[in-house]
């Protein structure tokens, strides 16, 4: 009997042999039972609130679309996978789940804190992001940052080179931590939520939220992130962080 590779060694195949082989497979590749959908819930990926070159040119429309379409909606399937079998976690927010990670099962804790993480920070990130944006900040923000790091230029300055520190992929932020302002960074899609830490201002510098406009010149990325940032709704947030109804 003339078995398969003896054929493809005679047709001078070999070469081909993997695609060949993944043909002769057709067939019981078809039998093979058909993996479940994806869970779309209770998780959803929020719309984006403005059109995807609304922030152009400091960030490009197609970077827009990878970065929402596909790598936040990847953080927003997984984490429906990963608390698909709990289904007492789907009722609360994301917010509320990277903020208590001790009380998520252990077998999933790693994955929501990723996955979630991913998805809080990314919902955050769309919002403070703004046409229209790039002037500074408001009201008591901009009182207490002026007070806190001298001025709001020495605030962007050091902000900056927190962003510029983050080794690999992760974020810098502006956070409300004890009452006051601080400069921190996170490691991956770690949420400052995690430590308690409410986010006032945030930036993603994994590299598919810049490479490919700014390549490796991650620096110039910050600067242009200081031209779109929406610090009406910021200053908007840091008041409702700081209101006595909230604290
Ligand atoms: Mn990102």
């Amino acid at each position: 009997m003339i078995n398969r590779r003896t054929v493809i060694k005679a047709l001078g195949l070999t070469a081909s042999l993997a695609a060949t082989s993944s043909a002769f497979n057709t067939a019981s590749l078809a039998q093979a039972p058909t993996a479940p959908p994806a869970p779309s819930g209770p998780f959803t990926l929020p719309p984006l609130g403005y059109d995807y070159d609304a922030l152009e040119p400091f960030i490009d429309a197609t970077t827009m679309h990878l970065h929402h379409d596909k790598h936040h909606a990847s953080y927003v399937n997984n984490l429906n996978a990963a608390v698909a079998r709990y289904p007492e976690l789907g009722s609360k927010s994301v917010a509320e789940l990277v903020s208590n990670l001790d009380a998520i099962p252990e077998e999933i804790r790693t994955a929501v804190r990723n996955q979630g993480g991913g998805h809080a920070n990314h919902s955050f990130w769309w919002l403070i992001l703004s046409k229209s944006g790039g002037t500074e900040p408001k009201a008591q923000l901009a009182k207490d940052i002026s007070t806190q790091f001298g001025s709001f230029s020495q605030f962007q300055d050091r902000f900056s080179k927190a962003a510029a520190s983050v080794f690999g992929s992760g974020w810098a932020w502006l956070t409300l931590a004890g009452g006051r302002l601080q400069i921190e960074t996170s490691p991956n899609q770690d949420s400052p939520l995690t430590l308690g830490h409410t986010p006032i201002l945030g930036i993603d510098v994994w590299e598919h939220a810049y490479y490919l406009k700014y390549q490796n010149r991650r620096p110039e990325y910050v600067g242009a992130f200081f031209r779109v940032v929406n610090w009406e709704y910021v200053s908007g947030q840091y008041a409702s962080a700081t209101s006595p109804a909230h604290t």
